[in-house]
């Protein structure tokens, strides 16, 4: 049986992190077999890559070395766990992928997206998710909401109007991929967001 790929975006305070385990426990409770990852991350040398690409020390870094080494990460990350796990009949859980490159590097630093769309071709050798769920919320709120909790990184250092240009090009994403991402407002209450989120997921794999 081949697995699920389901991938969570968004804005940085926007609730991903906690949405994606809320729905891990609630499928592995249900008896599927899930995995949890994330970018940039999921493998060995994908976490070394995501201590160079959010260490504030590397401040200098260009926008194409940042492009790079997103999609480095992501190939070493779907050879080694998505596509294993897809071929086992696994629900795969990713907070971020590809969308996260097209929003940050395309809208946030203004790169040509369509050098960033033939990267993604090398890169992903046509994986995609079956679902994608966006999670939308104002920028300003999404940071505030994560000032405190954790050490900023390299990108969190970005002005506002970065996360606002990131936000809009999320939102022109979901109007040319409808089918594929579902838009949630992010501003509601966790167990809301949760609910709605189980119903998007239940109503696919039935
Ligand atoms: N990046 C990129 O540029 N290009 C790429 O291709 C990829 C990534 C793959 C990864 O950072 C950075 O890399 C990210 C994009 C960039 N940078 N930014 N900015 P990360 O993995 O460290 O961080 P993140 O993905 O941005 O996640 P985050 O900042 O931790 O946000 P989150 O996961 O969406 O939110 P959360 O941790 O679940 O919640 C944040 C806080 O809000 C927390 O205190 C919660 O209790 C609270 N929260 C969550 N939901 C709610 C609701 N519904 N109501 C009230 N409060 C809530």
């Amino acid at each position: 049986m081949k697995g699920i790929f389901i991938s969570f975006e968004g804005i940085e305070g926007a609730g991903k992190t906690i949405q994606s385990k809320l729905l891990c426990e609630y499928l592995l409770k249900k008896g599927y077999k899930v995995i949890l990852t994330e970018e940039p991350g999921g493998t060995r040398i994908g976490l070394k890559i995501r201590e160079l690409l959010l260490s504030v020390e590397n401040k200098g870094m260009t926008p194409v070395t940042e492009l790079l080494l997103y999609n480095a990460s992501r190939a070493q990350h779907i050879k080694e766990v998505i596509l294993p796990a897809l071929k086992r009949g696994f629900v795969v859980i990713t907070d971020r992928f590809v969308d996260s490159t097209v929003a940050y590097q395309g809208y946030g630093r203004g790169i040509d997206l369509s050098l960033i769309y033939s990267i993604e071709k090398v890169v992903t050798g046509g994986v995609k998710p079956d679902i994608t769920i966006l999670f939308d919320i104002d920028a300003e709120i999404g940071l505030k909401r994560n000032r405190g909790i954790k050490k900023s990184d390299r990108l969190e250092l970005e002005d506002v109007g970065f996360h606002k240009r990131v936000r809009s090009g999320y939102l022109e994403i979901v109007s040319k991929e409808p089918e594929r991402i579902k838009l949630i407002d992010a501003s509601e209450g966790i167990e809301e967001i949760h609910s709605k989120i189980v119903s998007i997921v239940m109503d696919f794999i039935n």
